[in-house]
């Protein structure tokens, strides 16, 4: 059966203490407004981490307040050109009209670089103690946390580092004789939601775009997990970020979220969750100023294995696809569709797998799966679950909770999945593997197709012309093909359909946080 030893002992005790627990409001640690805090838990156990401060509509207020004024009055934007003075001439190397600040002061623009590129240095100086806090608030494996995803969160400031002296517009030829010049601008005070599943990463996708071009910022973390982002921005300023450009408030979605999006002097707002409060906040930002909004919302992906694939093989990364961070990815390879040829092969195999996986307590060593973020999340993988066994699917392996104590669930896998079940056609989000047979690959196509959700798909195959059919085919907007969830900070990531509007990361990302100007002037003499 499962390894249920490690979640059976007493929890390991975490290698981090919680430091930052109140509201990071122009580069101040601060209570909030109403003075109120709420908690924090530890999934393994449910028991409190802390006590952190609750912001609400007021704070929201105060933080946008002074992410405003920082972009208005302050270096941030402004570090946008340098004087050579070796040749004595103004080198404008992007295109804010001011190259001086009110005060007189003239920044450079590699000093917005250089502030990311420290913040990297001290990511990694603080790896150990940034998985630590992630795993303890988040419930995920230290390891992974440790070795993939605090190292990305470095490789994506430094990514970010590099744009920020490459964002340029551009000089147009028009008809008549008139100057054309594409000012690319940064758009002013965004305010940026994300969720619990990946709150490193989801912080540095926010704001390291925001950041490269010159933007000041309000972040609201979500309420499952307020810590890490706490202590990130303390690095951020310790690398020399100056105040009021990153603001961090932890609270919940009706009250500072809302606030959030609804605030007449939030310029764009950037939010990650589930595909219904994206509804709620694209609505807030159209009634308040009509903030542009980008969206990162759910996905039911599939994960298609034809009958050419080496089943071993296809079984490993179809497990990985669906398990990895206990099933709570957006992009999960949930509909593992499988070809009828290698079917029953795939599902004995893919049985022995899941059986084999190290569920426990996520700090110890070798731990695969750790507990789930909290109890409204484990309830509802519980409850698809039993609609899978009651829509007649077949319960091949796991099925529970695991021990009794935290948000441990089994790993479970059902087979004979058909397209109008429940567990086939909404997000599970957790641990919850549904293999559904197909037999042909217009028959996978149009079956894969066949989602609200667009956001990431698997094609397993040796068949250069099924994989280039498949990735032109399927209605998503990232194909992995013989992998999964290759992630890296030039990728661009983001979905079809209800899986969200925009593109976050690589190049795209950049678009989501610039204003565009078009200036034209006559000349005068237009022979020269
Ligand atoms: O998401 P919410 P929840 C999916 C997944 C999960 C489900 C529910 O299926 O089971 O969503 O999770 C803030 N105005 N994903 O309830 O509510 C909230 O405080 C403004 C997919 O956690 O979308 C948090 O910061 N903000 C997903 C963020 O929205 C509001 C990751 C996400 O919470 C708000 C997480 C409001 N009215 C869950 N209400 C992905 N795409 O990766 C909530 N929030």
């Amino acid at each position: 059966r499962f390894s249920t030893a490690a979640a059976a002992e007493e929890p390991i005790a975490p290698p981090v203490q919680v430091n930052y627990t109140k509201l990071l409001i122009n580069g101040n640690f601060v209570d909030s407004a109403s003075g109120k805090t709420f908690p924090t838990r530890d999934p393994r156990t449910g028991e409190v981490i802390a006590h952190v401060a609750e912001g609400d509509a007021e704070d929201i207020n105060r933080a946008v307040a002074a992410a405003r004024k920082a972009f208005d009055e302050g270096p941030w934007p402004r570090m946008t050109a340098y004087v050579n003075t070796q040749l004595d001439i103004l080198v404008s190397v992007v295109s804010w009209p001011s190259t001086m600040l009110t005060d007189g002061r003239n920044l450079p623009l590699q000093e917005r670089s250089r502030i990311l590129l420290r913040f990297a240095d001290l990511i990694e100086k603080h790896n150990d103690e940034l998985a630590a806090l992630e795993t303890w608030d988040n419930g995920k494996p230290y390891e992974q946390a440790a070795h993939i995803e605090v190292p990305m969160m470095a490789r994506l400031m430094r990514y970010y580092a590099g744009w920020t002296d490459k964002i340029h517009g551009l000089v147009v030829p028009a008809d008549g004789p008139h100057h054309v010049q594409i000012l690319h601008e940064p758009i002013g005070v965004a305010g940026q939601i994300i969720p619990w599943n990946f709150p490193l990463l989801m912080f540095a996708w926010k704001v390291g775009p925001a950041l490269a071009c010159g933007n000041t910022i309000v972040l609201k973390t979500a309420e499952q997990t307020p810590l890490s982002a706490l202590y990130t921005a303390k690095l951020l300023h310790e690398a020399g970020l100056p105040e009021g450009v990153v603001n961090v408030v932890s609270g919940f979605g009706p009250t500072a979220g809302a606030a959030l999006a609804s605030h007449m002097d939030v310029d764009k707002l950037a939010f990650t969750g589930s595909t219904d409060t994206g509804k709620i906040v694209l609505e807030l930002s159209a009634r308040s100023n009509l903030k542009p909004v980008t969206l990162e919302l759910g996905g039911k992906s599939p994960f298609i294995i034809m009958d050419d694939a080496d089943v071993d093989h296809a079984v490993e990364l179809a497990h990985f696809a669906l398990f990895f961070n206990q099933g709570q990815c957006c992009c999960a390879g949930s509909r593992t569709f499988v070809h009828e040829r290698v079917y029953d092969e795939f599902v004995e195999k893919a049985k022995a797998r899941a059986l084999k996986r190290v569920v426990g307590d996520p700090f110890r060593k070798g731990v695969e799966q750790g507990p789930q973020i909290d109890d409204e999340q484990f309830n509802k993988i519980l409850r698809y679950i039993r609609s899978g066994v009651d829509s007649g699917a077949i319960l091949v392996t796991g099925g529970d909770r695991l021990g009794d104590k935290g948000f441990y669930v089994q790993p479970t896998i059902f087979s004979d999945v058909q397209d109008g079940m429940k567990i086939a056609k909404e997000e599970i989000f957790g641990p919850v593997q549904s293999i559904l047979k197909f037999k042909d690959l217009n028959e996978v196509i149009k079956r894969a197709n066949a989602s609200q959700y667009g956001l990431a798909a698997g094609v397993f195959t040796n068949n250069l012309d099924t994989a280039n059919t498949l990735t032109r085919a399927l209605k998503v907007g990232t194909v992995w093909v013989n992998c999964f969830d290759i992630f890296d900070a030039a990728i661009p990531f983001g979905g079809y359909k209800m899986s969200g509007i925009g593109r976050e990361k690589g190049i795209d990302s950049l678009k989501n946080y610039l204003q565009v100007k078009a200036v034209v002037t006559p000349l005068k003499n237009p022979a020269w």
